[in-house]
């Protein structure tokens, strides 16, 4: 069959939604996508290596947030939504979308092995006419550069015979005002082909796509996004350390900026950046730049500020602790909040590990509340969610928050802690007595 023969019978299979959707890796990324083609009507397959979630799929439970279980429910008892370990089914794909981890190796290196793996098992059952889309964050060449030689190992040629593309996945996780459905989701190719049915797959379910005309291309502008956030937050976080030594409350100054109506966007200082994305996704840039001997420099310092936080929390912790004549050896501290953002439950990179880590270092002792968090084992920590209790709040000799999670009575915390250093400003919002609270 010839290329553009492939391509009109995958664009009419795409447009039918007949085509037969491959989405490898359900975590945050791949079920919900998984989701929202299954909504429009495709059948969609997921593939993970993870038989536990890959059985509740099929069970029709649901395990990530961002997902509605009556979603998920719905379209396992449809049959448009099932889950398998047998990578061999791949074949039967018409589509398939990888959305797997991209770490960092300790020296904050790319460790593609996921993408590689899986790209290596697509190009064994790789057939002519099919799409592959990369969804993970990544550095600026993996899709055309790692991707295409293996897949092109079988024999099969990108763009004639097969299709490749990166559509970089934009999601938010607790974000209830843009899903999977209505973010705008930038696609790019390296070739018209490939770029042709890859648009026409995505504008399937997403409202708004945003062509560009390479992969690398789009694989630069999610780094960029993420690069974006971090230079802001580490921004804001030497803000604080600067005003911690002024004496002014970097809070106050930070909401009366934020109060220009244009020029500026809200960035919060905090403990530290978590999450699987950006305390590591500019790292990948910052990598592949080097090739070019190029440094980034913004990339590297906002990593060394925000890196720098968790320490800067527990040295204000034992000046605290100082001032009322209690050294760190001892000092019973309670942690609020060990999930690297607000309301959601994944503790992933959190830097409430290394602020935790650091207090036990100095000998304290640390116990913690998260309700979404029950058991806390980032950097080899061990540790259960206490309830929290006026008992457990007056033992502490310190109440940290570092995760402003709203399910928590922070009224009672203010009214039971003999002190409190608040990391995320989350007391502006109660109506307490403030003199036993620091501020970050
Ligand atoms: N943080 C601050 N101050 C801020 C904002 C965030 O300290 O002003 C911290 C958070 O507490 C968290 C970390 O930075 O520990 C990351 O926060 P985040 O809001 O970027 O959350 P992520 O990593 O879950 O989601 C981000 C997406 N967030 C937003 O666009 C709001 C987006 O950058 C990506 O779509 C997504 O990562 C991804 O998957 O790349």
């Amino acid at each position: 069959m010839q290329e553009n023969q492939r391509v009109c019978s995958l664009l009419d299979a795409i447009e039918a939604t007949t085509a037969r959707v491959g989405v490898v890796g359900l975590g945050y990324v791949g079920l919900p996508f998984a989701v929202e083609k299954g909504k429009v009507g495709f059948k969609v397959l997921g593939f993970d290596r993870n038989a536990l979630r890959v059985e509740k799929v099929n069970q029709g439970q649901n395990f990530i947030g961002d997902v509605k279980d009556e979603d998920l429910a719905s379209l396992v008892g449809q049959g448009l939504l099932s889950a398998t370990t047998d990578m061999s089914r791949l074949a039967e794909m018409d589509v398939i979308v990888i959305a797997v981890p991209t770490p960092l190796t300790k020296n904050l290196n790319p460790d593609l092995q996921y993408i590689e793996a899986v790209t290596r098992d697509i190009a064994h059952y790789l057939r002519p006419g099919q799409l592959i889309s990369l969804e993970s964050t990544t550095y600026p060449g993996t899709t055309d550069e790692i991707m295409k030689p293996i897949l092109e190992g079988s024999g099969l040629l990108v763009g004639r015979d097969v299709f490749l593309a990166h559509s970089p996945e934009r999601v938010d996780p607790g974000n209830a005002r843009y899903t999977t459905k209505n973010t705008n989701k930038v696609v790019g190719a390296s070739d018209p082909a490939s770029r042709e049915v890859a648009v026409a797959f995505y504008r399937k379910t997403i409202q708004h796509v945003v062509v560009v005309s390479s992969a690398a291309a789009a694989e630069l502008t999610k780094v960029f996004e993420n690069t974006f956030r971090a230079v802001n937050i580490a921004l804001v976080n030497e803000l604080t350390m600067l005003c911690d030594r002024m004496g002014l409350s970097v809070w106050e100054v930070l909401d009366a900026a934020f109060s220009k109506p244009f020029g500026i966007m809200p960035f919060y200082p905090g403990p530290g950046v978590g999450g699987h994305c950006i305390p590591l996704d500019p790292h990948y840039l910052e990598w592949k730049a080097r090739e070019y001997n190029f440094n980034t420099r913004f990339i590297a310092l906002a990593g060394e500020i925000n890196r720098h936080m968790p320490e800067f929390v527990v040295e204000k912790a034992m000046r605290l602790l100082s001032h009322r004549g209690k050294g760190m050896k001892g000092s019973r501290v309670l942690a609020l909040g060990v999930a690297y953002k607000r309301d959601i439950d994944d503790p992933r990179e959190s830097p409430a590990g290394e602020v935790i880590r650091l207090f036990a270092k100095h000998q304290a002792e640390v116990v913690y509340h998260d309700p979404h968090v029950a058991h806390f084992t980032e950097l080899g920590l061990d540790l259960h969610s206490q309830p929290l209790t006026g008992e457990e709040i007056r033992r502490a000799d310190l109440v940290v928050v570092l995760t402003d999670h709203v399910a928590v009575d922070y009224a009672l915390v203010a009214r039971e802690a003999t002190e409190i250093l608040d990391t995320r400003n989350v007391f502006k919002r109660v109506d307490a007595p403030k003199s036993n609270i620091v501020m970050l």
